[in-house]
This record gives C-alpha cells, sequence and structure tokens, in this order.
C-alpha cells in the first residue's frame, strides 16, 4: 500500500481493494470473459501495473530522478481498434519507447490480447478494455470503466473502422444508424465528445485529440476520384437518423446504398470533426486536435470484407503502381509521431507523409475543410449520440 502510494501521483483517485475489484468484476461481466482470464492479464489491474514498472514508466506520476530533474511522467494513451492494422502497428510503437501505457480499446478482448502478444507487446505496457463502437451504451460504458481505472488521460486516437466495400444493403448499430457511419463517425464522435474533459484534467504537457482521415475522402486527390466518390450533400439522410427504412442510410439522402461511398463520407466527417473541435475547443484547452492520411496499408483487415481478387492485387497495385503504399509497422510509426512527436504540436492539421517518409501539413479537399458542413454535421451528431 505504501509502495503504491509512492509510485502513484497524488492527483490519481485509485479505486481501494474493494472498489479496484469491482472494477475488473464489472468488466468482466460486460466483455463477458471468465473474470479469472481476465486477471490473468497481468496489465488490466493500475495498481498491478504501476508496481511492475519502473517509476518513470508509471502512468499518470511525475517522478523525480536521483540528481532530482524532474522527468515526464509516462503518458497514457487510448487507441480505439488497436487489434489489428494501424492500430495495433502504433500501439506497439508507442509501448515500445516505453514513454506511454496504451488502453486498446477494442471489441473483441481475447482477438486483441492474442494481437498484443502476437505483436509482442511487453506485458504491462498496456489495458486492453473493451469497446464496441457500434453500440452507444457501450462507449459510455467504456468511459465509465476508463475513469474507474484511475489513468489520466494524455492522448485519445479514433482509428478503428470498418469497410463494406461490396454490401449491397446497409447493416445497422445497436441505435439503428447505418453501421459504417455510426461506428466511424458516431460512435467516435461521442467519444471524443464525453474524452475532451479527461483530456482536460490531465497535466501532460502535449495532449492530442487525433481521428483518422484519409485520401480516399478528399476530392482533391486522384485517389478521391475513384467512383464512388465521397459527398455528404446536405447532410439530409443523416439528419434523418440514416434509418434506411422510411429514409435513407446515405448521409446524403440518396436511395440506394453503397458501402464503399459510405466509408468514404464517413472519413470526411472524421476529417470535419477534428476541424470543429479544433475550433471550438483549441484556443480554451491547448489541446491539440489532428487528423491524418497514414499512407495505403493495402494489408490490413480493412479490406477484409472485398473479393479476394481485389485482396490478392490491391497491395502489389499500391506498391508497384501508385506507389502509395506503406507497412503496417511504418504507418504504425507513423500515428505514433502524431502522438508524440514534439514537432507534431500544430493543431487542425491533417498530416501526410512524403515519399521519404516525412510529415507535412497537407490540404484537403473543398468538401472536407468547409467550416459550415463541418458546424451542421456537429449538430446534428450531436443529436443523434443523445448530447442535444
Ligand atoms: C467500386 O468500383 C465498386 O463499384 C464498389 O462496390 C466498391 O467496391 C468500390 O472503392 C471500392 O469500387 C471501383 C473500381 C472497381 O473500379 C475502378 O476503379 C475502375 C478502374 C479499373 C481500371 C483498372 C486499371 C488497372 C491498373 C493496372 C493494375 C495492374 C495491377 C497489377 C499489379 C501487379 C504488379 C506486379 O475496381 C475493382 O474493384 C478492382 C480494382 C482492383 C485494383 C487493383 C488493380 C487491379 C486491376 C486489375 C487488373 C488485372 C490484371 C492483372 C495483371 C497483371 C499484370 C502483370
Ligand atoms: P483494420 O481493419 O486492420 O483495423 C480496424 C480496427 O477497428 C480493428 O481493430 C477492428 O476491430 C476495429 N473495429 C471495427 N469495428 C469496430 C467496432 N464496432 N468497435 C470497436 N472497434 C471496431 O483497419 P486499418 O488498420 O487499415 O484501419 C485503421 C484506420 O486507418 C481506419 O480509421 C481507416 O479508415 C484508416 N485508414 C486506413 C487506410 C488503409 O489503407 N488501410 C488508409 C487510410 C486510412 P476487430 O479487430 O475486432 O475487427
Ligand atoms: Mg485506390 C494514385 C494513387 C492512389 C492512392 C494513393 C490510393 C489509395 N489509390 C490510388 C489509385 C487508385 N485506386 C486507382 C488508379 C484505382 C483504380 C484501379 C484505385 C482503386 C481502388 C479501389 C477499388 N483504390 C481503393 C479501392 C478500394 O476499395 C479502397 C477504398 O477505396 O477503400 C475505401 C482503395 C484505396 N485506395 C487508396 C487507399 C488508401 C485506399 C483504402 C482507402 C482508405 O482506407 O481510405
Amino acid at each position: 500500500m505504501a509502495l503504491q502510494a509512492a509510485l502513484l501521483p497524488s492527483t490519481l483517485s485509485v479505486p481501494k481493494k474493494g472498489n479496484l475489484a469491482a472494477v475488473v468484476k464489472d468488466t468482466a461481466a460486460f466483455l463477458s470473459v471468465p473474470q479469472k482470464k481476465l486477471l490473468q492479464v497481468p496489465s488490466l489491474s493500475v495498481r498491478a501495473q504501476a508496481v511492475a514498472t519502473a517509476p518513470v514508466a508509471t502512468p499518470g506520476a511525475s517522478t523525480a530522478t536521483k540528481d532530482g530533474k524532474k522527468t515526464l511522467r509516462q503518458g497514457v494513451v487510448v487507441i480505439t481498434g488497436a487489434s489489428s492494422g494501424l492500430g495495433l502497428a502504433a500501439a506497439k510503437a508507442l509501448a515500445e519507447t516505453g514513454k506511454w501505457h496504451v488502453v486498446m480499446a477494442c471489441r473483441d478482448f481475447l482477438k486483441t490480447a492474442k494481437a498484443a502478444k502476437g505483436a509482442g507487446m511487453a506485458e504491462g505496457s498496456y489495458t486492453i478494455m473493451h469497446l464496441d463502437l457500434a453500440s452507444l451504451d457501450s462507449v459510455r460504458q467504456f468511459v465509465d470503466n476508463f475513469r474507474r481505472a484511475g489513468m489520466p488521460l494524455d492522448s485519445l486516437v479514433c482509428n478503428a473502422a470498418i469497410y463494406r466495400p461490396t454490401a449491397r444493403t446497409p447493416t445497422f448499430t445497436a441505435d439503428g444508424y447505418e453501421m459504417s457511419v455510426g461506428v466511424n463517425h458516431l460512435g467516435h464522435f461521442l467519444l471524443a465528445r464525453l474524452l475532451l474533459d479527461d483530456l482536460q484534467k490531465s497535466d501532460y504537457p502535449s495532449r492530442r485529440l487525433i481521428i483518422l482521415g484519409s485520401i480516399t475522402g478528399n476530392t482533391n486527390t486522384l485517389a478521391g476520384n475513384i467512383p464512388p466518390k465521397a459527398g455528404l450533400g446536405d447532410l439530409r439522410g443523416l439528419a434523418g437518423g440514416l434509418r434506411g427504412q422510411n429514409g435513407s442510410a446515405m448521409i446524403d439522402g440518396s436511395e440506394s446504398f453503397d458501402g464503399a461511398k459510405a466509408y468514404k463520407d464517413s472519413k470526411i466527417c472524421n476529417m470535419l470533426t477534428m476541424q470543429e473541435l479544433h475550433r471550438r475547443y483549441h484556443e480554451e484547452t491547448g489541446i491539440t486536435f489532428a487528423s491524418l492520411y497514414p499512407g495505403c496499408i493495402a494489408t490490413t483487415g480493412l479490406f477484409r470484407e472485398h473479393i479476394p481478387l481485389f485482396r490478392l492485387l490491391f497491395p502489389p497495385f499500391q506498391k508497384f503502381i501508385t506507389k502509395g503504399f506503406v507497412s503496417e509497422a511504418e504507418s504504425g510509426k507513423r500515428l505514433a509521431q502524431v502522438v508524440s512527436d514534439p514537432s507534431l504540436t500544430k493543431s487542425g492539421v491533417y498530416w501526410s507523409w512524403n515519399k521519404d517518409s516525412a510529415s507535412f501539413e497537407n490540404q484537403l479537399s473543398q468538401e472536407a475543410s468547409d467550416p459550415e458542413k463541418a458546424r451542421k454535421l456537429w449538430e446534428i451528431s450531436e443529436k443523434l449520440v443523445g448530447l442535444a
């Protein structure tokens, strides 16, 4: 107990023994994973984590070295969809530095545990917490669980996404919204809004909120002009609740469903949301808001629903013809830079990388940078997630 008190900062509210058990129990019930199994993951308990790692690596604690110099405490970053692809690669890259404790916010606990182990992430460098972005209740529950775990929040990465290129009919989230926009945009919108408070409370020098964008949502590029093109129109479908039956499942209100367009539309929403957050909160809070196109990571699970021929040809096509290909490891490094590189603190930026893997501020398409559309998207989204 004394050791625990010494290692944890006073600002942290660490649950007492009974409460911590309750947190784990709740989480276990929520995940429907036997409690025993959960407790075997050493990084789940904040207290165990704090005791197990060196003082300099304690999430939330500022520590002094022998010569009295203060060192930066370990940061805590939440990454959604860290069970595969970019999210997993970034989680690994950040955890490996020792400067970050990664909260892997994922819908499949066991898959994530296996993925983290398979990637060679050190036990104690991450915590897995359940989050299903296809359910707004789950988003709220995640925020609750995260707060009860007693960690500070220094950086949030909204990375998870689904892509349904071959779907001819829409599927829906627990709340009845079309799945691609529901998961990629609305789930993240609620998560980001709720966790803004936590970011604001953090004493970490550079707090960041990052939302993944993409080249395919930007019609000012060649890739953004491959049909079907992204376009939100006047947002009438979104305003109608993206229900499908007596309205449209598409944001622009079109009658026919197009899974590839729904994904690209959701990416416009992600990029507009980042800019609206920047306009509303950057000055007041000092939080850095950013988006990025990490490169074409043609080998990830994102393309799992595409036809086998596409999955076979897409990586060599991107490698040898467009030369837009990046490996998962390289893309992970890029995202890790946006989370923690001291030179990437500018807010409101959409980052991209050139052929030498140097970052630069990229231009968004007209629609993906339209402030009026961003405001309207914000207001409709607030209603759909129950914030207004
Ligand atoms: C829409 O179609 C769908 O309608 C929608 O449902 C959704 O899936 C959406 O964005 C997803 O796509 C869009 C797309 C469908 O249509 C087009 O883009 C039309 C243009 C097609 C023109 C092809 C140009 C080919 C360029 C050369 C490529 C050669 C690659 C070989 C690499 C080898 C390197 C050593 O398109 C598709 O779904 C398929 C697209 C697949 C992209 C990968 C490119 C493969 C092209 C197929 C060529 C086959 C040949 C093989 C050759 C071998 C050569 C040595
Ligand atoms: P992956 O499919 O590998 O990873 C997506 C992650 O999202 C997985 O961990 C997946 O979980 C998770 N996820 C999906 N649905 C939900 C849900 N309902 N709740 C919680 N998590 C969910 O794809 P990528 O790594 O390629 O994609 C990561 C991000 O990068 C996306 O935002 C994508 O738009 C963006 N991006 C990707 C590009 C690429 O070329 N791949 C290019 C540009 C942007 P599970 O493992 O359980 O399925
Ligand atoms: Mg695209 C010029 C370069 C370029 C780049 C950087 C991408 C990225 N793509 C490019 C070109 C082309 N693509 C061309 C010329 C074609 C016609 C053959 C083409 C096709 C294509 C398809 C069918 N590309 C795709 C698809 C998908 O299904 C992917 C998609 O749109 O997912 C939404 C995709 C992508 N191309 C990219 C990137 C990054 C993707 C994945 C999209 C994303 O994650 O946002």
